[in-house]
């Protein structure tokens, strides 16, 4: 019954932080998938089961203290981009609010962006914060994976009905909904295989006009420089 891993792990690299909106960030020179979830979602775990890691991104138990955003290479293919969680109860209004602008500026400008894979706790209803990222990400028109987490601590009838409750609360389909545990293993495949279907489109953005390659923009630009509008 074992099929082929549709994303066999040959080489992982961890590529460095991210910790401030234009602060540093490695090259984009692979095309990325973001995982973003609130805190204690279950992202760590996820991650270090999609690369077949143990503890390779740290599962925390103190959540809510990874602030910044770690970039990992998987195989020289893809970059896998690890968003801090979000929104846990336990920080400071402060502190809750600093998430927003490192990772909706991350989100927003990342040329390299292919998609996101948005984590949700099969048994929790989304948060405010998972509703807000969801619009974002719907303004922003990037490729959205669902997967729902910890599906191993519900029994399959209540999975079952968990996971249309899900889908119907953020408004999706629940085919795209993928379950996923990190304790079975369930969903893993599944999800590798998503997204390295991700990660060969080309980028939703690139549809926008290359201000480089523009040669009219230029020639628009020059005759705007005598136009006199006062800058
Ligand atoms: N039963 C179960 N527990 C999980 C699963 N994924 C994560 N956990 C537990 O949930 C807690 C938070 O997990 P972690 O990966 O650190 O979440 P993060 O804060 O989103 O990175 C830990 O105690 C994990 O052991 C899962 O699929 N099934
Ligand atoms: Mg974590």
């Amino acid at each position: 019954m074992s099929r082929a891993d549709p994303l066999v792990i040959r080489r992982l690299e961890y590529l460095g932080p991210m910790s401030a909106p234009r602060g540093w960030r490695p090259e984009p020179k692979l095309p990325e998938v973001a995982f973003s979830g609130r805190s204690n979602v279950g992202k760590s775990s996820l991650i270090n089961k999609l690369v077949r890691r143990k503890g390779w991104a740290r599962v925390s138990n103190t959540p809510g203290r990874t602030r910044e955003i770690h970039f990992f290479d998987v195989n020289g293919t893809f970059a896998l981009v690890d968003l801090p969680g979000y929104g846990y109860a336990r920080i400071s209004k402060e502190r809750k609010a600093e998430w927003r602008p490192l990772i909706e500026g991350f989100l927003r400008t990342s040329p390299a962006l292919r998609g996101v894979v948005q984590l949700l706790d099969v048994r929790r209803d989304p948060t405010e914060d998972d509703l807000q990222m969801l619009d974002f990400l719907g303004e922003l028109g990037a490729p959205t994976l669902i997967a729902a987490t910890k599906i191993d601590k519900l029994r399959k009838a209540e999975a079952a009905a968990r996971l249309r409750a899900l889908a119907d609360a953020v408004g999706i389909d629940e085919a795209q909904v993928i379950p996923f545990s990190a304790v079975t293993g369930e969903g893993r495949d599944e999800l590798a295989a998503a997204i390295v279907e991700l990660v060969r489109q080309p980028s939703w953005r690139e549809e926008e006009p290359d201000p480089a390659s523009a040669d009219d923009a230029s020639a628009d630009d020059a005759s705007a420089d005598g136009a006199g509008d006062g800058r």
